[in-house]
């Protein structure tokens, strides 16, 4: 297996928007990145992942591209982004960029000619069709509303949106639509960019002739159809084979095998994906699961292809309220995650304020919400007859807005995120939970996390290592090596509120195994491990 700088990244998850905001306007900007840097740099993550920044209506916070080539207002302008860039370089961080090519704004000059007529040159670039029998083409989802087509007055179509209405999909099947798409990658990349992030990239081909779904609520068939490795391997041959950079596909719908696909080292699509056999199919903790998931992905993955491990990001609940203990444990059980996460095998992908635990958040009412599919669930939900009360309680858990709370930098007013009043309410703990509170603290979230990214620099068993479980089916202890060479760790996590035994059949020299971190400080290396009680969200590593 070849050793590269990107299968040996740490990625820092930034959404700009609630990062730190240097003007006062409420929103976190690319100048309030810059500010925050050093503090990225401290961390010592490798590589930056900006959320989209470009010029956008925002109805999905960036994810509605309206110019390709500009950068929307909010963040700042493009020579704020080129001295990031720079600043970034300057400490030896890189810099990768979402890619949002599935679908652009509806207010994107591209689809405002589309739209304007059926015989527009442009007409082609989105997804044109008739009604059948007066009514929609077929009984599609969409991922934000109850159908994926909406009618259009003036030219008596519909066309096609796989996400919000404002959100019309591209047609890839458009040689012109892909030149265009490859112009606009090359422009990010000449500026030195390291990379993308890509949105959705496993949607772009569409199923042949649209046929009804049996299961219209089971969204797959937007993804994975056939075409899509084409388009990936052109886009790689015209444009990403050119450069040395991290390309990170957001691939929902995927087993190991239809995933490896995406990126098999002799296939030339992408680098790495996101796959969400965690993220979307495992509303609540299920180790067992989780443990199976982990075997599956890393036999079909190893010597092959390479994987991605994150349990949260800006659209999926923080982790240590949805998947660990946010109360009594939340420092051990943030811990405990974290562990887990940079040892098993993959890129460790940090979103920003999950090094100092943050949680998520429970507002009042609908109204303090932002994200669109939240909002647009709940007017879905509530004109069909049910109780608004009970709804906003449903969607609580997983709002995206539960991750997109501005960064809690101190005690300060706002959490010293803004001067002004923030697009999003602050997270209403951040006197107990913030920035300053955690670096003062002896047992700081953030060490922990600089300790085990450090390791990753020593180690190159985190990072190439094979990967055994030793406890398979059991709930509570998750326990596995990881082999490289002469080099063996166990890993060892207690995922529970109650004291554990531990307990292998795995041959362990006591006087031979060497700690090498430990979530509880008082661990020593002398201590008798087989046997040993471990308490709630313990965690250890050990070199045997
Ligand atoms: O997300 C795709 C998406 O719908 C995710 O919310 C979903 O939960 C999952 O992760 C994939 O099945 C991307 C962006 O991350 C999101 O913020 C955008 O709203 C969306 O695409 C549309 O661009």
């Amino acid at each position: 297996m070849e050793r590269t700088w990107w299968k040996e990244a740490v990625v820092y998850q930034v959404y700009w928007r609630s990062f730190y905001d240097s003007d006062g306007d409420g929103y976190g900007d690319l100048r309030g990145v810059i500010e925050k840097l050093d503090y990225i740099k401290k961390l010592g993550v490798s590589v930056v992942w900006l959320n989209p920044f470009y010029e956008s209506p925002d109805r999905d916070n960036g994810y509605d591209i309206s110019d390709y080539y500009s950068v929307m207002e909010k963040a700042g302008t493009m020579e704020d982004f080129e001295k990031l860039l720079h600043e970034a370089h300057k400490r030896d961080l890189k810099v990768i960029m979402d890619l949002v090519v599935n679908h652009t704004s509806d207010q994107h000059d591209w689809f405002t000619q589309s739209k304007s007529s059926k015989e527009h040159p442009k007409r082609d670039w989105y997804i044109w069709r008739d009604p059948v029998d007066g009514k929609e083409p077929n009984n599609w989802r969409s991922y934000f509303t109850p159908s994926t087509w909406e009618f259009d007055e003036g030219t008596g179509q519909y066309y096609f949106h796989s996400f919000a209405v404002e959100q019309p999909d591209l047609n890839w099947e458009n040689k012109e639509v892909r030149e265009a798409i490859y112009e606009m990658m090359r422009f990010w990349l000449e500026k030195g960019i390291d990379g993308f992030r890509m949105d959705v990239i496993n949607l772009l081909a569409k199923v042949d002739g649209f046929p009804n779904a049996e299961n219209p609520d089971y969204t797959d068939y937007l993804a994975n159809n056939p075409g899509i490795h084409e388009y990936l391997k052109e886009m790689n041959e015209k444009v990403l084979s050119h450069y040395d950079v991290l390309t990170v596909g957001e691939i929902p719908f995927v087993t190991p095998e239809e995933g490896l696909k995406y990126v098999a080292e002799d296939r030339g699509e992408l680098k790495t994906l996101f796959h969400f056999e965690v993220a979307d199919d495992m509303p609540t903790w299920d180790m067992v699961r989780y443990k199976e998931i982990q075997e599956k992905w890393h036999e079909t993955f190893y010597g092959k292809g390479w994987n991605s491990q994150f349990l949260n990001n800006h659209d999926h609940t923080r982790q240590v309220t949805r998947y660990g203990n946010d109360n009594r444990y939340r420092k051990e059980s943030s811990k405990l995650l974290a562990t887990m996460i940079h040892t098993l095998p993959g890129i460790p992908y940090v979103f920003q304020g999950e090094e100092i635990g943050m949680t998520g958040v429970r507002f009042d009412s609908i109204e303090d919400y932002n994200d669109i599919a939240m909002k647009n669930k709940f007017r879905e939900e509530v004109e069909k007859g049910r109780n608004p009360v009970e709804v906003f309680e449903t969607l609580l858990p997983l709002s995206r807005d539960n991750s997109r709370t501005p960064i809690q930098w101190d005690e300060t007013e706002q959490a010293g995120f803004t001067e002004g009043e923030p697009w999003i309410k602050v997270n209403p703990n951040y006197k107990q939970i913030n920035v300053k509170r955690d670096l003062s603290e002896e047992d700081s979230i953030f060490g922990y996390y600089q300790e085990l990214i450090a390791l990753r620099k020593e180690h190159p068993v985190m990072i190439y290592g094979d990967y055994k479980d030793l406890s398979k089916g059991q709930q509570r202890l998750y326990v596995y090596t990881r082999e490289y060479g002469e080099s063996r760790w166990l890993i060892i996590l207690n995922y529970s509120d109650d004291h554990t035994i531990f307990h292998t059949d795995v041959a362990i020299d006591e006087n031979r195994k060497r700690l090498i971190l430990a979530n509880y400080r008082d661990v020593t290396e002398d201590d008798v491990l087989k046997g040993t009680s471990l308490r709630p969200h313990e965690a250890r590593i050990y070199e045997l």
